[in-house]
């Protein structure tokens, strides 16, 4: 069984402050952590302090990018051994908002995603498809170039800890209506293709969510979707109210 895995991309929103009084108010209102995983994506400098407040209540502290390389003159960059030593579950990796307003590419992506792995901070990976690669293209086949490109070089043990996240840009960021078949969908498809370059066992075990305009109103159909194992939660999750709704959606 998936373990269904609940976080909030909290993209640049909320001071140290807003972030600690935010897990404060949800702590003890989350669901058991042997049944549903929570985690929060936060800014950078939040993250230690929400690890702190977060304490025992098993929510995950999720950082939002980190750079490919260990250490040294890099300007600007999180470093993964910095996030590791803060007590720092997971990183996501490759955000469509990353890719298109940064210039990340799978290249680079991919590097993250072994130093990542490495420093034993899980990768939250995320993978998009736009609407026009769709219909040139079809679905599938991007999916599967963009994912196998950022996963280059990761073993079948690898494998097994990393965490996917399918964020098709007509969904992400501009507050339109997600489309939980479509969700299913592309989840379904990034199993396939896990399947088809590892394992059936462990593309059956791994896990896969969904993002993209999800609210207190559709968590519950898309969560009711066999391949999705989760969502990553952008605008909604920033108000209390709306993240326990969601978080405690079952
Ligand atoms: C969104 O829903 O806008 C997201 O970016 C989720 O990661």
């Amino acid at each position: 069984m998936r373990k269904p895995f609940i976080a909030a991309n909290w993209k640049m929103h909320k001071n140290v402050q807003e972030s600690v009084e935010f897990v404060d108010a949800i702590k003890g209102k989350l669901p058991d952590p042997q049944e549903v995983e929570v985690g929060i994506a936060a800014q950078a400098f939040a993250l230690p302090s929400m690890v702190q407040a977060a304490d025992d209540s098993g929510l995950k502290i999720i950082a939002q990018n980190a750079a490919a390389e260990y250490s040294g003159a890099f300007t600007g960059e999180i470093s993964l051994r910095g996030l590791a030593d803060a007590g720092v579950s997971y990183v996501m990796l490759g955000h469509i908002e990353r890719r298109h307003l940064f210039h990340e590419d799978n290249e680079l992506v991919n590097r993250k995603v072994l130093a990542a792995l490495q420093m034993g901070v899980t990768p939250i990976i995320c993978t998009d498809e736009t609407m026009v690669q769709k219909e040139v293209n079809g679905e599938i086949h991007y999916v599967f170039q963009q994912l196998m490109s950022v996963l280059r070089g990761v073993s079948l043990d690898q494998i097994k800890n990393v965490v996917v996240s399918y964020e098709p840009s007509w969904a992400v960021g501009y507050g339109q209506h997600a489309n939980p078949v479509l969700a299913e969908e592309g989840c379904r498809q990034i199993r396939r293709t896990i399947a088809d370059n590892y394992t059936y066992e462990i593309a059956d075990k791994i896990r896969i969510l969904y993002g993209g305009s999800v609210n207190p109103d559709n968590i519950g159909m898309i969560m009711n979707k066999p391949d999705v194992d989760g969502v990553l939660i952008g605008r909604a999750s920033l108000d209390v109210d709306n993240f326990l709704r969601m978080v405690n959606y079952l």
